[in-house]
């Protein structure tokens, strides 16, 4: 069949057929979701020599790509928000006239699928059928997009089903930008266009997202930052959900009473590792629900329900380890897609940070070549991937696939602060709590960016790359979710920060497992049990409240870890002023009577 008989869905058709005639697929394909389409989508790739098979005894049903150089991640300054005014998109999103941006990619879509294939897949964001979920369909020209969309989310026939004769879906239109000459084929060359014709691109008010030029990660999987975060947090405003950059993860105490977390951290500070943690504290236990993203809406109890939309890990390989997350490495061991890792000679993969030297024997790096340790190049790209399914993830929770979500009872917020900002503090109420998500940031490092070391980079809720609107509306919209039930039932919420140093630049905190310890007290607060005192910046635990047994952090590094230093927090409040300043009147009056508050506690 893998034809449009496969819907009843006019709307859909039409679509499909609307695209079809501006690009000019040679054919069009729609998924089923099956193994047996998954496998044979492989073998082409394999056959073509875009994919390598690893070897079977050691990753079986694993295939290693290797991407452009110039299409190795998101690429933030080509991703649109094309609302039809420029206020609607807010000052921290790259704003385009929608219909300015329509006729430039028309342009470009005009014939982009000659000599290709048009996958129509139907995907499901969430649990297929469940309340919380979503469903969108991507068009693309990838079967590496098909491949990694079968992981990620949950495909085919079934969701169309659901869909029916009228539902509604998300359109993601997404093409790699290299239509194919009379007899041409990529053979094993990954096909994309050059840096300045990709357009990552979502109209909000229509609910629709254009990709093109990418065939890497969050710019051509359009289920996850685009769909996800970007379209969801519209709609989530709209309906008075939340659609949010957030691990979500259960935790079970020794009594075997449970709660579940909802955390949020800019990219690259942990997410995957915290959700999958091994605890250190004897009789604890925690168990994944997402990684990355959480949907999250009030149940008929009043408490906020969240499920994870994706169904599998997009993680980042370099840092990897049996050390830094066992459970991910567990997950990687079968049926998982590896992008831009080395490969070793007898067909495994390899990157920096695995927990092993590089094996000895002829090492291929991500760019293909031979690689040597003395080479002062990477083997693995930095942001090399692999693509797993989440049920693979010995951690996985129970309810992870629950239609109905699983309840929160704590969120989490936090970056990297090598100062200043405490272990763990917990706000006075919900709106001190919207206030630290309003705040996230992490703290410049890198020598390269070093006239700007020291600064701290706002990364408010971790959704700064990915808030479909306005963010001075988006801290509205969190307002307004507290006033939707009793203050009892929302989540209580904390600011972590896993990343404090010494002043001579030691880490003071060891994280990983560790972190179970601040879980614990989290665990406990939100039970309204767990010892804090109240201090200006919130609550913090009293000096006995983290439990620190078998812990080798001195006490006097505690210490330092839940001090606060007033006048870095008076230098903070500067920060704070000049981050809102770039939301004018958008900025809730909430938010400022929360920074004024706070200066009068601090003064
Ligand atoms: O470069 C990409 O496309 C991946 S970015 C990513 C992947 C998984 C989870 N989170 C992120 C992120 O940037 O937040
Ligand atoms: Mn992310």
């Amino acid at each position: 069949m893998n034809d449009s008989s496969m819907t009843k869905n006019k709307k859909l058709v039409q679509w499909v057929d609307d695209m079809a005639k501006m690009c000019k697929p040679e054919k069009i394909y729609w998924c089923d979701g099956s193994r047996n389409e998954y496998d044979s989508m492989i073998r082409i790739m394999v056959d073509s020599g875009l994919a390598t098979p690893l070897n079977r005894e050691k990753r079986p049903n694993c295939f290693l790509f290797r991407s452009d150089p110039s299409d190795v991640a998101r690429v933030e300054d080509r991703t649109y928000i094309a609302s039809k005014s420029r206020d609607e998109a807010g000052p921290t999103n790259n704003w385009i006239d929608p219909d300015e941006l329509k006729k430039t990619m028309k342009g470009l879509y005009d014939g982009c699928m000659k000599g290709r294939t048009m996958y129509v897949i139907p995907f499901s964001m969430g649990p297929v059928g469940s309340p919380i979920a979503r469903i969108g369909i991507e068009i693309t020209d990838s079967p590496y997009v098909v491949v990694n969309m079968h992981i990620m989310t949950r495909v085919g026939q079934k969701v169309l089903d659901v869909l029916g004769e009228d539902g509604v879906f998300i359109p993601c239109l997404h093409s790699v930008g290299k239509p194919l000459a009379e007899g041409e084929s990529d053979g094993s060359k990954w096909p994309c266009a050059p840096i300045e014709r990709k357009y990552i691109s979502h109209f909000p008010e229509e609910k629709t997202i254009w990709s093109y030029g990418s065939g890497y990660g969050g710019n051509a999987l359009l289920g996850k930052k685009c769909f996800a975060l970007r379209i969801a947090s519209v709609m989530a405003r709209e309906q008075g959900w939340l659609a949010e950059h957030m691990l979500i993860l259960g935790i079970t105490n020794p009594e075997g009473e449970k709660r579940y977390v909802a955390a949020a951290f800019p990219s690259a500070c942990g997410k995957t590792n915290l959700a999958m943690l091994i605890p250190t504290i004897p009789g604890w236990k925690v168990e994944t629900v997402g990684d990355d993203i959480a949907w999250m809406k009030f149940g008929a109890d009043g408490r906020l329900y969240a499920i994870n939309p994706e169904a599998g890990f997009f993680g980042v390989a370099p840092g990897t380890s049996e050390d830094s997350n066992y459970n991910a490495m567990k997950a990687i061991e079968k049926n998982t897609i590896f992008t831009n890792v080395a490969l070793t000679e007898d067909n495994d993969v390899w990157w920096e940070g695995i927990g092993y030297d590089a094996p000895a024997g002829r090492i291929i790096d991500w760019t293909g070549n031979v690689w040597t340790k003395d080479s002062g190049k990477v083997a693995a790209h930095a942001n090399s991937r692999f693509t797993a399914p989440a049920r693979q993830c010995p951690a996985i929770d129970p309810d992870w696939e629950n239609p109905k979500g699983v309840p929160i009872s704590a969120f989490l917020f936090g970056g990297r602060r090598p100062s200043t900002v405490p272990l763990v503090h917990q706000s006075f109420n919900w709106n001190h709590g919207v206030f630290l998500g309003s705040i996230v940031g992490s703290e410049i490092t890198a020598a390269a960016i070093s006239a700007n070391i020291g600064q701290v980079r706002r990364d408010p809720f971790a959704m700064l790359p990915f808030c479909g609107y306005n963010m001075g509306d988006y801290f509205q919209h969190w307002i307004n979710i507290g006033t939707k039930t009793s203050a009892d039932k929302l989540p209580k919420i904390f600011y972590v920060n896993w990343f404090r140093k010494t002043a001579d630049g030691k880490w003071l905190w060891p994280g990983y497992g560790e972190n179970s310890r601040v879980l614990k007290w989290v665990f406990e607060r939100s039970a309204g049990k767990g010892k804090a005192s109240e201090t200006a910046i919130g609550f913090m635990p009293t000096e006995d409240a983290i439990d620190t047994t078998g812990l080798s952090v001195s006490a006097a590094d505690m210490k330092e870890l839940l001090s606060v230093n007033k006048e870095e927090w008076k230098k903070e409040i500067e920060g704070i002023r000049e981050h809102y300043k770039k939301f004018g009147d958008r900025l809730p009056a909430e938010l400022k009577k929360e920074l004024n508050a706070l200066e009068k506690r601090l003064s």
